[in-house]
C-alpha cells in the first residue's frame, strides 16, 4: 500500500486560534471559490514526500532517526497568493542555519528513497487557503504590517513564530471530509 507523506511541523493551539483569525480577516479579499485550510491541517512543510511503499516508510523513519535535528525558530511575517500552486500562505524570508540543515536532510533523505524531490527551494510558509487566486489587495506580497496599516488585519498580529519541539510524519489521507492530515510518527528536536 502506498502512502502519500510529508514531514512538517505543528503551530501551537494558541497559534491555531492566530491562524484562523487571519483566514477570517482574509477571506473577504479572496475569491469565494478559495477554501481555507481546515485548522487542524495548518501546517509548516519540512518535506513533501509523495507516495511512499512500505519499504520507503521504514527506511525513512530510520533515516529520520539518524539525522540531527536540531531546534529552530522561524517568523512567518507576510502573506502571498502563489499563482502556481493556488495558495494563499502566511510566509517568512528568513531560514536559520538549524532549519536549513533540516530541510537540506530531508531533501537528501527523499533523493535516497527515490521519493518526490521539491522543484523549489525550501520556503517556509503556512498554506492558509487552497484554490486562491492572487486578486484585489492580495495580488501582490504584504507583509502582516503592511495588512495592518490597510485594515486587513487587526492589529494584534506581526508575525507568528514557530519554535516546534517536534518534526512529525504525517499522512495526508483522503477521505469523506476531504484530505486530512495524521501524525504517523514524531521526533523529538534537541
Ligand atoms: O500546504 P503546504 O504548501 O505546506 O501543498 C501541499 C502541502 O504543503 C504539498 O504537501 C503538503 C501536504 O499536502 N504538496 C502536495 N502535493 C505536492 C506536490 N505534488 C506538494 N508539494 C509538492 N508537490
Amino acid at each position: 500500500m502506498l502512502q502519500r507523506l510529508f514531514l512538517g511541523f505543528a503551530p501551537t493551539s494558541i497559534q491555531r486560534q492566530q491562524l484562523l483569525q487571519l483566514q477570517q480577516s482574509l477571506a473577504p479579499h479572496l475569491a469565494p471559490h478559495a477554501k481555507p485550510v481546515i485548522q487542524s491541517n495548518l501546517h509548516l512543510t519540512l518535506a513533501f514526500l509523495g507516495l511512499a511503499n512500505p519499504t520507503q516508510v521504514a527506511q525513512l523513519l530510520d533515516g529520520v532517526d539518524k539525522l540531527a535535528k536540531p531546534r529552530f525558530s522561524v517568523t512567518l511575517d507576510s502573506i502571498a497568493v502563489w499563482p502556481k500552486a493556488q495558495v494563499c500562505c502566511l510566509k517568512g524570508d528568513s531560514i536559520s542555519p538549524e532549519l536549513a540543515l533540516l530541510a537540506s536532510q530531508a531533501q537528501d533523505l527523499a533523493q535516497q528513497l527515490q521519493l518526490h524531490l521539491s522543484e523549489h527551494p525550501f520556503r517556509p510558509h503556512i498554506s492558509l487557503f487552497r484554490k486562491a487566486k492572487p486578486s484585489g489587495i492580495l495580488a501582490s506580497e504584504l507583509t502582516l504590517k503592511e495588512l495592518i496599516q490597510q485594515n486587513v488585519i487587526q492589529a494584534s498580529m506581526l508575525e507568528l513564530t514557530l519554535a516546534p519541539e517536534e518534526l512529525h510524519l504525517y499522512l495526508s489521507a483522503s477521505g469523506g471530509r476531504g484530505v486530512e492530515y495524521q501524525i504517523l510518527h514524531s521526533w523529538p528536536l534537541t
